[in-house]
């Protein structure tokens, strides 16, 4: 199904052309973002081959609760180095340009699987954060974000209003997506007109499984992303290249 013609000479992304096209008629725009659209702003993606953040490890020795449960210490250096990338990192121009392209569609619905913020940093509103947020602790034992007690030293983070073990608010494997954002989210797919899969390796669900229910809805799918996914043969478009440059372009291409 995907758009795998040989380019025109004219146009280098006849892909991004069928994108604006479709865009431009849109009643309801829902996007997809993973990893991808914030590795131009120097966070490390998952599964990327070099740089990835599980270079050497496997997902479940990190982002699990079973891995958090057995060594805690070890999971929070993890995440703390994280959060130093994010709190350094800026939002790039992919970020942006999905800001900008709330503005121009009727209605968009913005579903991250990032935890890093960075779209509401480039001033996204309304951002579905579908795996949470790095940058919030949650106590394990009131379920609820929470702020840090004084005291810790250098022991492990500690709840301030009962003393519990904090844990980054985010998903880890085998958790389920937090209600509100699980239902917003199958909501955009389900209504939209166009979906868009950016920066994703669509391998984890039911993140990945939005893409589907979007096109069986009759919906417009198309994925930007710089490499292959197991998503890409699915599609009505792909256009391939990095998000940084290809969204902006995007929006050249969509006119005010
Ligand atoms: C660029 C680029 C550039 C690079 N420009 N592109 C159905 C089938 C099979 C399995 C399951 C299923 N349903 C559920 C499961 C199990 C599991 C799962 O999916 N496993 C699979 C791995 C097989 N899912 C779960 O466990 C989920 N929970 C769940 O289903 O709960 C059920 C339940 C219900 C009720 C009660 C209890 C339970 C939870 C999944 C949680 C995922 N969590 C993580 C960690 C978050 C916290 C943290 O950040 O530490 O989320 S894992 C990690 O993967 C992270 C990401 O959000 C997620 C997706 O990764 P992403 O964003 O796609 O990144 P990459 O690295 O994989 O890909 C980057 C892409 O960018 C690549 O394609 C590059 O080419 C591209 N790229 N530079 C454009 N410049």
């Amino acid at each position: 199904m995907a758009d795998d013609q040989p380019p025109p000479a004219s146009s280098p992304t006849p892909g991004l052309d069928r994108v604006a096209r479709a865009l431009s008629g849109a009643r309801h725009v829902c996007v997809l973002t993973g990893a991808g659209i914030s590795a131009e702003s120097g966070i490390p993606t998952f599964r990327d081959a070099l740089t990835g953040l599980w270079e050497n490890f496997r997902p479940e020795e990190l982002a699990s609760p079973e891995a958090f449960e057995q060594d805690p210490a070890f999971v929070w250096k993890w995440y703390e180095w994280r959060r130093e990338l994010v709190r350094r990192a800026e939002p790039n121009p992919g970020h942006h340009a999905l800001a900008e392209l709330a503005r121009r569609v009727p209605r968009l619905t913005l579903v991250t699987q990032n935890v890093d913020g960075l779209h509401q940093r480039a001033g996204s509103t309304g951002v579905i954060e579908y795996h949470g947020n790095i940058l919030r602790d949650r106590c394990v034992v009131e379920q609820v974000v929470a702020d840090r007690s004084r005291d810790v030293g250098g022991e492990l983070p500690r709840c301030a209003s009962c003393g519990g073990l904090l844990r980054p608010d985010v998903v880890w494997f085998g958790e389920a997506i937090p209600r509100d954002a699980l239902l917003r989210a199958d909501a955009g797919a389900a209504d939209c007109d166009v979906f868009l899969s950016i920066g994703t390796s669509s391998l984890v669900y039911p993140a990945a499984g939005l893409a589907d229910e979007a096109r069986r809805r009759g919906a417009f799918v198309a994925e930007i992303n710089k490499d292959a996914t197991d998503l890409s043969s699915r599609v009505h478009a792909v256009v391939r290249g990095p998000s940084g440059e290809l969204l902006p372009e995007l929006l050249r291409r969509l006119g005010p």
